[in-house]
């Protein structure tokens, strides 16, 4: 298989965590791609030149997140990370979209922090600062009753450690630790698993 994907600093991406934990990592080509240079190669495979992009051994492309890692998990003997239908796949799926939804809101921010000063929206930047707070506190309120290791609660993690990685470059004045320490707690405990930690060399990004 070819994984286009961008290692970045001080992040880790849902889609190693998930190669890792279902065992396919060693059998990807990983291609370190920044996907606003629109690689021939990687938008040949992705027309939206969007990262994660997986090509499979067979040449069939794959790509948006979730698609990529249900693709991963039924090639995963071991532990599933989706759950089958029922209330757990139901949990894991919504905690999916939340963690997703934290990690794209913050990415829309950044790319908004790019453009000049005065073309960008202090509504917007507030609005989507108040979405990402809505979903941590409501993802507090919960993490005590969190349970497992599903592809729901590692996006949800990688959506947090974004929010460091932005808060430490000075980028993004959010706390999300700041009175949500149950959601705090879990997490210094779900990212000590070994596939949390980074491996490919990160690339430098426009
Ligand atoms: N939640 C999406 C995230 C994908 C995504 O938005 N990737 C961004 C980088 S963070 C990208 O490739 N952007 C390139 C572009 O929009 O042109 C997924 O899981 O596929």
């Amino acid at each position: 298989m070819k994984l286009f994907y961008t290692p970045l600093r001080d992040v880790v991406h849902k889609v190693q965590v998930v190669a890792l934990e279902t065992g396919t990592w060693d059998r990807m080509e990983r291609i370190p791609t920044d996907p606003y240079t629109r690689a021939p190669a990687h938008v040949a495979a992705n027309p939206l030149s969007r990262v994660p992009t997986l090509v499979t051994d067979e040449g069939q492309s794959i790509f948006g997140g979730p698609a990529i890692y249900e693709y991963l998990d039924a090639l995963n003997s071991g532990p599933k990370l989706y759950p089958p239908p029922g209330p757990d796949r139901w949990d894991a799926l919504r905690h999916m979209t939340l963690g997703d939804a934290i990690f794209d809101i913050a990415a829309l921010r950044q790319n908004e922090l790019k453009r000049p000063r005065a073309l960008q929206s202090d509504a917007m930047m507030e609005n989507w600062l108040a979405t990402i707070g809505r979903a941590l506190d409501a993802l507090d309120r919960e993490a005590t009753s969190f349970r497992g290791f599903t592809v729901g609660l590692i996006s949800i993690a990688c959506g947090l450690m974004y929010l460091d990685k932005l808060k430490n470059q000075g980028s993004l004045p959010l706390d999300w630790r700041q009175a949500r320490p149950q959601l705090a707690a879990w997490y210094e405990e779900f990212t000590k698993r070994p596939s949390f930690r980074p491996r490919d060399n990160a690339i430098a990004m426009r």
